[in-house]
């Protein structure tokens, strides 16, 4: 079965555990040449000297089958001797690091110490872990989330992690955004004859979506993108899959529902997809000027997330023949 057009590529934009969901689905029904997984780096933070990356390990280790399902993040099968050492020593215990996922995070600070950009640590990283697809990191410059809460600004993870987003948050910043460069590769295949798509996955829109959207030349080459822009909603129900998201759009004073997101997203968007609960929604979508797909996007199982995968890869070649869409 051939989704897309000879040659032609997906290239989906992800945030952690939703859109590493969404990325495997893409994977199961795409081959590794026609998908680009392009994935926030704003949570980036340093921690005990080690450089990680959580969003893009997400990534990495659910496209190699390693990630652990139920926790979200971090490995399957992981043990906590380390942690529990660290612990005994008085060491930061807050932010969780496993015995098998330190490697990750060992190697990934050797090689940034050695040198290597951090696309160049994804690839190898990729590479040992047997990951076909290519993963890239949205710029190999430092952009880090700061999170303006009721109790003070902080770093993402102190926020997510530490606080477990309990504090109310008023905005968000992208520290070093300005002086970012986005990932060569991600702005070229944005206007590359080869792009059918771009899929903007059902991540956090602030904390996780904008800090990609917020680099020099993005936004802007995705709102004169040749190829649709399709983003799927993590809003579902009025509730978000997983994480803060809802929490956040109350905060915001926003509506919490697939609207809002779609609203959001307005000035890039050529195709929105929401949940089938969702359908009333349909309309006043179709009402800003965005085409919208009603479809299941829970994804569960593998096969929700293969049967979601091919509907959007499916949805992105009608779009872009706008004759049949119907
Ligand atoms: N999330 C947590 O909620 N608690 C943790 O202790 C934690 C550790 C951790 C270690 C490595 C890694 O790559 C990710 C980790 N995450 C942890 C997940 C992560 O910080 C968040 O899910 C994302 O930043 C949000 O996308």
């Amino acid at each position: 079965m051939q989704l897309l057009p000879k040659g032609k590529k997906i290239l989906a934009l992800s945030g952690g555990v939703g859109g590493a969901k969404l990325a495997l689905g893409l994977r199961h029904c795409l081959p590794p040449r026609q998908l680009t997984v392009v994935t926030n780096t704003a949570d980036d933070f340093e921690h005990l000297g080690l450089s990680i990356s959580p969003d893009l390990d997400t990534v990495m280790y659910t496209l190699a089958g390693m990630n652990d399902q139920e926790r979200g993040w971090g490995l399957s099968g992981e043990s906590w001797t380390n942690l529990a050492a660290l612990e005994q020593l008085g060491g930061d215990t807050w932010f969780q690091l496993g015995d098998r996922d330190l490697a990750t995070h060992l190697i990934r600070t050797q090689l940034r110490a050695s040198g290597k950009n951090l696309a160049e640590v994804t690839a190898y990283l990729c590479r040992k872990l047997g990951v076909a697809v290519k993963v890239l990191p949205m710029s190999n410059d430092p952009v880090r989330t700061i999170v303006q809460t009721e109790k003070g600004e902080m770093g993402f993870q102190q926020y997510f992690v530490r606080e477990r987003c309990e504090p109310k948050v008023s905005s968000f910043r992208f520290s070093g955004v300005e002086s970012a460069a986005a990932h060569p590769e991600f702005l070229s295949l944005l206007r590359d004859d080869s792009l059918a798509g771009v899929v903007i996955c059902p991540s956090n829109p602030f904390v996780s979506v904008e800090p990609m959207l917020a680099l020099d030349g993005v936004r802007d080459a995705l709102s004169n993108c040749h190829a649709p822009v399709i983003a799927v909603s993590p809003i579902v129900g009025g509730k978000a899959v997983k994480g803060p998201t809802a929490k956040m759009m109350q905060e915001l004073s926003m509506p919490t529902n697939a609207t809002a997101v779609a609203e959001y997203y307005r000035d890039i968007l050529d195709g929105f997809v929401i949940d089938a609960c969702d359908a009333s929604e349909a309309q006043g979508i179709e009402a800003m000027g965005i085409n919208t797909l009603v479809t299941p996007t829970v994804m569960q199982s593998l096969q929700d997330r293969i049967d979601l995968a091919e509907q959007v890869a499916r949805y992105a070649v009608r779009l872009a023949q706008p004759d049949l869409v119907v």
